[in-house]
């Protein structure tokens, strides 16, 4: 079954049935002020983050699929008859009610048609604003004239912090105020607080001090408002009937000592063919920001809505469609192009900008970046906006400790050379955390790699960052830190200690304890950092680098290997994770796929370990991450026993890792085992079967239930996942293989073999590549010769020096000379 379907020209996911499995989402704002919307109006909105500037509510795992949100309410006041500019809460029969959701890069827009009712409601966050619109619009296609009351409304919090708000209420019902300023609804929090100590947009994440929340409209004059939420509901009932709306009067009621509400009632005539405009503007600011704001949308002679907020969504969709467009593919599949032009390059962004702080699943308390999940993300973006990467690795070069780990978590307000680390108690008390994770650096290796490659910035391999605890270092010399921190920490193999937890947070290794997917991690950053060293010059470093990968490989031999497989680790105590032998878990995904990506594992030993993959983990969701699910074997090592079996990381298809199976996939050749991999766990190859998946068709979530789960297909934890940056980097750079150099880039594709032609449009380094590939022969992987404006050569491989501003390019693949 499907409730809607891509629409790739608009870059728009559209919905076209609002009963959706799970209320299916969209992003808006910005790192500044920042909102979530489902396809029915659901969903919150911040100030910076989603803890401790929350302005609006959102009452989690709720049923009626999470409510409230940014309604607008309809009257007929003919007959009292109403509905909402979303389905939700009124939920009129779905055979009288049309809607449409068009979910786009940014925005919203939701309309409706009811009773010769057109309405439609865009929502968005202008860029660089710390506001939201709601650019409402609503026309009469009837043959008689109308009088209509429209309402929007808000359930503000009581409080800037989400969790004083939600089991504070002692004090948060206590300490705030609203009151009607004629335009909007102002809410005061602690209108008595140091006035002084509150930032210039009157919010203060210090409890005590004064913040201001706002509601207005622009475009209409306000007949009547609520600014108390039971007033405009009303006892003992909801959302999808507030008294009063039935009544047709909001009760001019404002908040003391209860819940503060925004709810504007405007009331308007339409004759027949006339539509109205009203632009309702939620933010953070005092009354004097508020009337700025509302100033600047309505036409100071007509009062109407001028032309500004028209004028900013250009703007917005203008940047987000000019970053998408850095690549741009059109192959035989479109839920391929659907996913790498838009959604899951949008995706990679919302992940990139939010990290894991905001979603329906994630309510904002952590209040900072996880090392780990945060260097990946900046994977999924390089292709397509390299300077922002280079911020961001910068930043995380920045939280890196002088010995070599990755903080943990870093703080938003991060301040270099200052932080105190896992080894101190500050740290573990301002974060919660106190140990360091195994792998959190050696991401930083193939992220840098990508990165520089990508931009041809090799002079940042020489930028000096401070480290977060004390001094500085190259980057260079940071990378050879994040090497001795896994060198200093073996176990009783000369294996890496799996410390805390390596990328699976479930798996406790300890000190002494050893990780084989962190050992082939440090494998490849073994052989990145060797490329520099040679790149530089550097014999010495190189052949350290060198000394290190062979003894590694000498040892995966020796302890790890077991006929066609890898060993999980060692545990403390001996025991082997992993093991043929074992009765539960004794064959995992992740160190099969990353002894090919790191180059520990080649040739028939590569290709064995895949086949061990599909024959023994995959399913027609995705392969699991590792089998049979824990039932015994568990605490305190595998915490994932604690997760129902076939479930997130006690076996369930964690979605991170197919991105690392698909790009194993790719490096031995496999395009057709790649491909399906892909197919299986692409957001749109489930739209017609959304009843299963249940998450949005466009976005992939954290994880999938697998076959030992009574609900094989169900996805979970939409949006904010790693599994965006690593699908993204295995149809980059494996399936479609636009694989950068430091002096050109290789196009070398592992593709489908039914695949006959595609083409691709990148910016590289400013010059657009229009790229042509044909595949006559059907292979799956090879590049006979290629033909650069005219000029053919063998091989794949295209330097910068062959380019123009805008270069024409055939890739023409088939069997290699042998
Ligand atoms: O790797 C982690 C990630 O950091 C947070 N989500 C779960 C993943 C697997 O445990």
């Amino acid at each position: 079954m499907n409730y809607g379907y891509f629409d790739e020209f608009s870059k728009e996911y559209v919905i076209n049935r609002p009963d959706t499995p799970a209320p299916w989402c969209n992003y808006l704002g910005s790192v500044d002020y920042g909102a979530i919307i489902s396809n029915n109006a659901t969903g919150y909105s911040f100030v910076k983050s989603g803890a401790s500037g929350r302005i609006i509510r959102f009452r989690f795992n709720s049923s009626s699929n999470d409510q409230p949100g940014r309604y607008i309410y309809i009257r007929d006041n003919s007959d009292g008859d109403f509905w909402s500019g979303s389905w939700q809460p009124v939920c009129k029969p779905l055979d009288k009610y049309k809607s449409e959701c068009r979910h786009g890069t940014a925005y919203t827009q939701l309309s409706s048609k009811y009773r010769n009712l057109e309405t439609k409601t865009l929502y968005f966050v202008p860029l660089n604003e710390s506001h939201e619109i709601w650019q409402f619009k609503i026309k009469n296609t009837g043959n008689a004239q109308k009088s209509l009351s429209v309402y929007g409304m808000v359930e503000f919090t009581n409080h800037d912090h989400y969790e004083n708000d939600t089991v504070n209420l002692q004090y948060s019902q206590f300490i705030s105020k609203t009151y009607f300023k004629g335009d909007h609804i102002l809410q005061v929090i602690n209108e008595n607080g140091s006035e002084a100590s509150s930032d210039v947009d009157g919010h203060c994440d210090v409890m005590g001090d004064p913040s201001c929340r706002f509601f207005g409209v622009a475009g209409q004059t306000v007949s009547a408002f609520d600014g108390e939420r039971d007033a405009f509901i009303g006892n003992y009932r909801n959302y999808g009937n507030p008294i009063a709306v039935e009544t047709g009067k909001c009760s001019n009621t404002p908040a003391y000592n209860c819940n503060s509400f925004g709810a504007l009632q405007i009331d308007i005539t339409l004759k027949p063919g006339e539509e109205k405009e009203m632009l309702f503007v939620l933010g953070s600011g005092n009354e004097a920001v508020a009337k700025n704001v509302l100033e600047k949308y309505r036409d100071k002679v007509s009062n109407k809505v001028n032309a500004t907020a028209g004028k900013q969504f250009e703007a917005l969709k203008k940047l987000w469609h000019a970053r998408l467009n850095n690549l741009q593919v059109n192959t035989p599949d479109d839920n391929l192009d659907n996913m790498v032009n838009v959604w899951n390059a949008y995706q990679c962004f919302i992940t990139f900008l939010w990290s894991r702080a905001a979603s329906f699943q994630y309510c904002g308390l952590r209040n900072g970046l996880g090392y780990r999940d945060t260097v990946q993300d900046i994977q999924g973006i390089i292709h397509l906006d390299d300077r922002l990467a280079r911020e961001r690795l910068l930043l995380m070069l920045s939280a890196q400790v002088s010995n070599g780990g990755g903080l943990p978590l870093v703080k938003f307000d991060h301040k270099a050379g200052e932080v105190s680390t896992p080894d101190e108690s500050e740290y573990a008390k301002a974060t919660g955390q106190s140990y360091y994770r195994a792998d959190d650096a050696l991401w930083l290796f193939p992220t840098i790699i990508t990165y520089i490659k990508e931009s041809g910035d090799w002079s940042f391999i020489d930028e000096v960052i401070p480290y977060a605890d004390k001094g500085e270092a190259t980057v260079y010399n940071h990378l050879r830190q994040a090497i001795r921190f896994n060198l200093d920490r073996q176990g009783n193999h000369g294996f890496p200690a799996g410390l805390f937890a390596d990328w699976n947070d479930c798996l406790r290794l300890g000190p002494k304890g050893e990780s084989m997917f962190v050992a082939f991690q440090l494998y490849y950053a073994l052989a990145i950092f060797k490329e520099f060293a040679v790149k530089k010059s550097l014999n010495e470093d190189a052949a350290w680098a060198d000394s290190h990968l062979n003894r590694l490989s000498a040892q995966f031999e020796q302890f790890a290997w077991q006929q066609d497989q890898y060993v999980r680790g060692f545990t403390e105590d001996g025991y082997t994770m992993g093991a043929k032998e074992n009765a539960e878990a004794n064959i995992w995904l992740n160190p099969q796929t990353w002894s090919v990506i790191s180059g520990a594992a080649e040739g028939d030993k590569a290709k064995a370990v895949l086949n061990s993959v599909y024959s023994k983990l995959n399913t027609k969701y995705g392969a699991r991450l590792f089998y049979p699910p824990f039932k015994k074997y568990g605490m305190p090592v595998a915490r994932m026993v604690l997760f129902n079996e076939g479930t997130k990381e006690n076996a369930g298809i964690f979605s991170q890792p197919q991105g690392w199976l698909i790009l194993a996939e790719t490096i031995v050749g496999n395009g057709n085992r790649a491909y399906e991999y892909f197919t299986e766990i692409n957001p749109a190859s489930m739209n017609d079967n959304a009843e299963i998946r249940k998450l949005e068709p466009y976005v992939h979530g954290q994880a999938t239930e697998s076959i030992d789960t009574l609900n094989h297909g169900r996805s979970h934890v939409h949006w904010l996942t790693g599994t965006a940056s690593t699908v993204m980097v295995s149809l980059v750079n494996g399936i479609l293989g636009l694989q950068p150099q430091y002096e050109g880039i290789s196009i070398n594709p592992c593709i489908p073999s039914k695949w006959e032609a595609f083409s691709m449009n990148k910016i590289f380094r400013g010059k657009m590549l229009n790229i042509k590939v044909e595949n006559v022969e059907g292979v799956e992987k090879g590049v006979k010769y290629i033909v650069v404006n005219g000029k053919k050569s063998d091989g794949c491989y295209i330097s910068c020096e062959e380019l123009s501003e805008v270069n024409d390019i055939l890739v023409v693949m088939g069997k290699q000379k042998p």
